[in-house]
């Protein structure tokens, strides 16, 4: 049994206002759930990115500053399927960039699914994957004496808190080198009417994906969770830009998480926040950067200006 999980789930259930980390939705079941939710009409976000790295590669080579002549490693943190960034990996290799590709996930799986499809796609293109964390990760970027982007896309960091985001920041403006880049995707604020959809889909999987935790406690807690007494609840906060999802409980009970040894009390109406999704603009953005050295130096957008994927530079 995984000891942080056990340490995050109880310290979540028993705070006043309860939560559960977002982070472990990624179970295999919740891997699969977020593909479909990648692939759902709602979640706008998937698209948006891909519309900038599939039209504008171009432009995003020049606003990264990358020259032929200088060799560089294309660092991204939770790769994935590596969709999007085969998009600028194939402009960069026909037009004989000099780079390495390192991908860094959690997966193990993804990271040689991944291998397989680039090793398949693009055979002349070099891919050092790397498995883990990507907090802990970080450190060995210091070791490098090439000029370094990071990738960090899909709004990946809007899943921290500001606090937690402001955090990575300073971490990650740590590892780098002056005139290293980190190219950094990020949902934008917009109206309710386009966000809350995205998370709260109509065929459901979005709670699916949220039940799903209560699921993995279960199995590997030895939980009883009936997760037919949650329903799903998010909410977007226009003002701020953020978008929580809770699962509130439809009646008063008591579960039991056996490996906890432990009964936790729900009264009907009481919700656990299971995930905050912020939203960013460019005050915001400064916000999370400020006490770094790292600044915002250029933004692409999408056509419809739903999501953008800002260049950041160290100074
Ligand atoms: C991974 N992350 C950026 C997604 C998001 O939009 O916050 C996770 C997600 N949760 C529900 N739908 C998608």
């Amino acid at each position: 049994m995984n000891r942080n999980f056990q340490k995050d789930i109880d310290l979540g259930l028993s705070a006043k206002n309860k939560t559960l980390p977002s982070k472990y939705f990624y179970d295999e079941i919740g891997d699969a759930l977020f593909v479909e939710i990648m692939n759902m009409p709602e979640y706008y976000l998937t698209n948006a990115e891909f519309d900038i790295f599939k039209n504008q590669n171009q432009e995003l080579i020049k606003a990264l500053k990358l020259e032929k002549n200088t060799f560089f490693e294309l660092v991204e943190l939770g790769a994935g399927d590596g969709t999007k960034t085969k998009q600028l990996l194939k402009t960069l290799n026909d037009q004989n960039y000099n780079f390495k590709y390192v991908p860094i996930d959690i997966s193990e799986n993804a990271l040689n699914q991944l291998k397989k499809s680039i090793t398949k796609e693009l055979p002349t293109v070099q891919i050092h994957p790397k498995q883990g964390d990507y907090f802990n990760v970080l450190s060995g970027l210091q070791t490098s004496n090439h000029p370094i982007i990071v990738l960090f896309l899909g709004s990946n960091i809007g899943n921290l808190t500001d606090e937690r985001a402001n955090d990575f920041i300073q971490k990650l403006d740590y590892n780098l080198k002056k005139e290293d880049k980190v190219l950094l995707g990020v949902d934008l604020i917009k109206p309710k009417s386009v966000v809350l959809p995205a998370y709260n889909d109509a065929q459901g999987i979005t709670k699916r994906f949220n039940l799903n935790l209560l699921t993995r406690i279960n199995k590997e807690l030895n939980a009883n969770f009936d997760v037919n007494t949650f329903d799903h609840q998010p909410e977007y906060n226009e003002e701020e830009g953020v978008a929580r999802s809770y699962l509130v409980s439809t009646k008063d009970q008591k579960v039991l998480v056996k490996g906890l040894d432990k009964t936790f009390t729900f009264q009907k109406g009481e919700k656990i926040h299971m995930e905050t999704s912020r939203k960013y603009n460019d005050l915001i953005l400064n916000g999370i950067l400020a006490g770094s050295s790292l600044k915002i130096i250029d933004r692409l957008t999408d056509s419809q200006h739903l999501f953008a994927d800002y260049i950041l530079e160290k100074y």
